[in-house]
């Protein structure tokens, strides 16, 4: 069967449960997914500084093929995008810096002409920027504190690198025309029992109000926090807590919240938190990830909490509020095919949760037939959403199923296998 009949037999099927499938379609034409540089090239950056990646984050493997520069990073990124329909954002950190002069330019150095390199390249893409700060593989980060350090100097240094991240994300923003996110991560903590869990965060808090005190334009730049629950070498206490930051984006209601998929309990689930989180802030930030018995950063797949959270974002009818992005490293495959198969798939869950006959559910479960929401739910698992999804791929002109896969080899094969 051709797709264009199999996506005209399915969207006979979700209409019958009232589902306007092409409407699905439009949705999820119009949702942006901002997919994450660093899986390109196992978070390293281009600084060229011989740090090697710390802060607790860990990208493992070896497969052979990285990027090592911001051109072969971009090419990949490129190469991806073509794989991947809809909207992408491209998602980068301060470390993938670029500059001609042969002095290394330090984190408390950087201008936002260091980022023209991914401008342009950003406007050829007719796309935008989001934008991170990094707080990580610097000898300034070594004792695992930045701004929460209690050395001033320490703590200055990196309230610089954040104020100048901030004016960077809203020049992306300005010469993109989209808002670039600032995201705010930070790995500070510690590895065993903590006594004074207050004078940590009474510091982060003030580089906090003393990085985000210049009013930035809002239609270029909005600033996000990060919260996590632990890390390698930070198992104990983490300054930036889910608490922590809900509170100050509660005082600070101009913030982003972000949540990372991978930065709770294991047992803990991102998705049961939007719906309340959303009653009370303006925005959301989501890294979504894969956390594999811990923080281990897996590429997404398509697995319940994945289409829990897309569930969410779809059944809470939220506008642009919440904004999704990607963020995993694997260095053991194929690193455009890891870019790819997350984002197909978290494409394609937006998709099934676009399919769903939300108000009829709303309905069923307000008169009090969860008998129908169950059956309904359950049924849907098995309804031709995939025929849509064919068919939005090839209206997209990106490949269908897995036909990316023997592109993506042969780059492998004619670029990434040269790279030695
Ligand atoms: C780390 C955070 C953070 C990073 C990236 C590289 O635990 O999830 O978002 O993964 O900034
Ligand atoms: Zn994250």
């Amino acid at each position: 069967m051709s797709i264009q009949k199999a996506y005209e037999k399915a969207k006979e099927i979700y209409s019958e449960l009232g589902v306007d499938t092409d409407k699905a379609l439009e949705l999820l034409k119009n949702f942006t997914l901002s997919v994450h540089c660093w899986q390109g090239d196992d978070v390293g950056g281009f600084e060229n500084s011989g740090a090697s990646l710390d802060g607790g984050l860990a990208a493992t493997g070896n497969y052979p093929g990285k990027a090592r520069n911001p051109k072969e990073l971009r090419d990949d990124m490129a190469k991806a995008f073509e794989f991947i329909p809809g909207i992408k954002k491209a998602n980068i950190h301060a470390m993938y810096l670029e500059s001609d002069s042969d002095k290394k330019i330090d984190r408390d150095e950087i201008e936002p002409t260091h980022f023209d390199g991914w401008v342009n390249w950003a406007k050829e893409q007719k796309t935008g920027i989001d934008f991170n700060p990094t707080y990580f593989s610097h000898p300034k980060a070594s004792d695992g504190f930045t701004l929460s350090s209690s050395d001033e100097s320490i703590r200055k240094f990196w309230v610089e690198h954040t104020k100048r991240c901030r004016k960077i994300s809203e020049y992306i923003g300005k010469q993109t025309g989209i808002r670039s996110l600032n995201n705010i991560w930070i790995p500070d903590g510690f590895k065993d029992f903590t006594i004074d869990k207050t004078a940590p965060r009474e510091r982060l808090m003030q580089s906090l109000d003393e990085s985000i005190s210049e009013k930035l334009d809002p239609a270029a730049t909005g600033d996000a926090v990060e919260s996590k629950l632990f890390g390698i070498g930070s198992e104990s206490y983490v300054v930036g807590s889910h608490e922590f930051y809900l509170c100050y984006v509660m005082k600070n209601k101009q913030l982003l919240l972000t949540l990372d998929a991978g930065h709770f309990h294991p047992a803990e689930f991102i998705s049961a938190k939007i719906a309340t989180i959303m009653m009370f802030i303006p925005e959301l930030l989501l890294h979504v990830s894969r956390p594999v018995r811990w923080d281990s950063d897996h590429v997404v797949v398509m697995d319940d909490e994945l289409l829990a959270i897309c569930q969410e974002i779809v059944r809470g009818d939220y506008g642009n509020r919440i904004n999704v992005a990607l963020d995993y490293f694997d260095a053991s495959i194929n690193r455009i095919a890891a870019m790819v198969i997350g984002s197909r798939n978290t494409l394609k869950a937006m998709l099934r949760a676009y399919l769903e006959p939300v108000e009829l559910l709303k309905k069923a479960e307000a008169d009090g037939d969860l008998t129908t929401r169950l059956a309904l739910l359950e049924e849907l698992k098995s309804y031709p959403f995939q025929s849509v999804w064919d068919y939005y791929c090839e209206i997209n002109n990106v490949p269908v199923r897995d036909k990316w896969l023997a592109d993506v080899k042969k780059y492998e094969n004619d670029v990434l296998s040269k790279r030695i």
